[in-house]
Order: C-alpha cells, then sequence, then structure tokens
C-alpha cells in the first residue's frame, strides 16, 4: 500500500485528499493500470482512516477499494499545525503527514479610542496567520483608509465611528468590525442670536444683545466673539465695532450677554447689519465653522 495526500500543505479551514493505493507489487512496484488480479488486493477491502488532527468524516472512517484505491477527504478544522493521517488494513499501516497552516483571523486594538478631538488613534492588527494585506476602514464609510499593518488615524470631526479590518492572505480573507469603537468629542460653537437697536449715534454705545451656544460634547475652552458693521451681507468692507470674551463655555450651554460697543466717528452714515463672529481668533478646534456667524435680521441706521 502506498498513501499520499493532495495537497500535503493546507490552510485551516481547507480539504486535503488522502488516497491509499493498492495499484503495486507486493515488492512497491508501480502497477499502472490497476489489475485486480495481477494487485495484491481485491475490490471491496475495507480501509481504516485516522486522523490526530482535523476531521476526515468523524475522526475514524472506513472505506472499500475501489480500482485498487481507497480515499478519505480531511478537513482542516481544529489547530494548524500537522495532522497525522494514517490508513490500514488489518495487515499494514501507512502515515502521511498534512502540514496545517493558520488562515487569517482579523483582530485589533485601538489606543484611544475616546476623547477630545482631533484625535489621534493607534491602531493595532492582532490578527493571526499569513497576511499579505491590510485594509482599515476607520469611519466604516466602506471606503479604504489605510493599508498599513499599524496606522494611526486622527479624526477630525466629532462623532462615533466603527472600525473595520480586513486582511488578506493565501489561506482567505477575515474581517472584523468594531461597531462605535472609536468616539470623538469636540465643541461646536454656534452663533445662536444677534440684536441691536434700530438707530445708533456715533461717539455713542450701542447694545448688542447676542447668544452664543456650545451644541458640541465638550468644552469649548476661552474664545472671542467679534461684531462688525457691513452694509450688506456680500459686502467685503466690514467696520470692527468690538469683541466680547468667554472663559468657556460647557457642552450644550449657552451664553446670553448685552454688550455696548461705542461706535466710531471713522463709520461713514448709513444703514448696517451687525455680523457676529464667534471665535474669530480661531483658537477653538471644532466641528463645524459655517454656524459660528450670524447677521443681525434687519439693519441698524447709523446716525
Ligand atoms: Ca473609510
Ligand atoms: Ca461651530
Amino acid at each position: 500500500m502506498t498513501i499520499e495526500a493532495q495537497p500535503a500543505t493546507i490552510y485551516n479551514g481547507d480539504t486535503s485528499l488522502i488516497k491509499a493505493s493498492f495499484n503495486n507489487y507486493f515488492d512497491g512496484t508501480i502497477l499502472t493500470p490497476f489489475n485486480p488480479e495481477v494487485g495484491h488486493i481485491p475490490d471491496g477491502t475495507i480501509v481504516t482512516f485516522n486522523t490526530d488532527n482535523g476531521n476526515i468524516g468523524s475522526n475514524t472512517i472506513e472505506k472499500k477499494t475501489n480500482g485498487g484505491i481507497a480515499t478519505a477527504t480531511l478537513t482542516a478544522n481544529e489547530t494548524p499545525g500537522v495532522a497525522h493521517v494514517n490508513a490500514a488494513t488489518d495487515f499494514e499501516t501507512r502515515n502521511v503527514d498534512v502540514i496545517i497552516k493558520p488562515s487569517p483571523i482579523a483582530s485589533f486594538t485601538a489606543s484611544p479610542t475616546s476623547g477630545k478631538g482631533p484625535l489621534n488613534v493607534k491602531f493595532t492588527s492582532t490578527s493571526v496567520g499569513t497576511i499579505n494585506r491590510y485594509e482599515w476602514d476607520f469611519n466604516g464609510d466602506g471606503k479604504i483608509d489605510s493599508r498599513v499593518q499599524n496606522p494611526t488615524y486622527t479624526y477630525t470631526k466629532a462623532g462615533v465611528y466603527t472600525v473595520i479590518l480586513t486582511v488578506k492572505g493565501p489561506g482567505g480573507t477575515s474581517k472584523k468590525t468594531r461597531i462605535k469603537y472609536v468616539t470623538v468629542r469636540m465643541p461646536d460653537l454656534l452663533m445662536q442670536s444677534v440684536y441691536a437697536p434700530t438707530t445708533a449715534r456715533r461717539g455713542r454705545y450701542i447694545r448688542v444683545t447676542n447668544r452664543v451656544k456650545n451644541i458640541g460634547n465638550w468644552s469649548s475652552g476661552s474664545f472671542y466673539v467679534a461684531f462688525y458693521l457691513k452694509r450688506y451681507k456680500n459686502s467685503s468692507k466690514k467696520y470692527y465695532l468690538g469683541r466680547r470674551y468667554l472663559s468657556s463655555l460647557k457642552a450644550s450651554s449657552s451664553n446670553l450677554r448685552r454688550n455696548y460697543f461705542r461706535v466710531s466717528y471713522k463709520i461713514p452714515r448709513g444703514r448696517y447689519y451687525i455680523l457676529a463672529v464667534v471665535d474669530y481668533t480661531r483658537r477653538v478646534k471644532e466641528s463645524l465653522r459655517v454656524n459660528n456667524i450670524k447677521y443681525t435680521k434687519t439693519r441698524t441706521r447709523i446716525i
């Protein structure tokens, strides 16, 4: 009897065909084609297959010879390593080794997984198996953001992010999804309202009532709100009126204030909108800036 495994090296989860052949003379010389009258074992002889790793139906299986050959399929479904497989009749046993390589299994960790944005997160692949491609999707949008094994990614917008790692190797593909894995918190300042009287006199003070809100989920830290006069919203020319300072604005809190600014004689008489700009010096790192400006609904006449 001869025994062979095809292929002799497989990845975990794959199969190998084990073939016990009696197409030979007693001295081992291969007899092709098989002739049961010449070969030394008749068809229908029971051959018992065994394995110590994986599965050939169960761990032990009996197959009858047909055309001088008995076959069994080894499925690698246990730990990677070596599967010792043997085929036995009542008078002979032969062994063959099948090498089982680990198929890739994707896994990863990250640090930190939450914090104030912009948040630098270091990702570490803890995947196993033979891997020659890494595909990271840091925000769960289906687009690959990195092909590095252990990448770093910076989240610049507030949100809760799902991270997906796909690994590919000769033994297959594996994907690991961590849902809502990274939480990025940031302030988002909003210029909620700005009001001014219908008329203001040069050389005097104008009262500007205004409210700023932090609609984000992190404290803002300190910032200024600047106020300007503009004839039209699309005017390129604007006159600086004054500014106010806030030492911080907590998440989901707002601040209403009446500010008094002296109207300079340098400002020509006419009708003006008052433009309020939150954080005009851009010291707060936040997700959204387009909501940082607000005009008065109607214009104020400067006399
Ligand atoms: Ca992506
Ligand atoms: Ca904002």
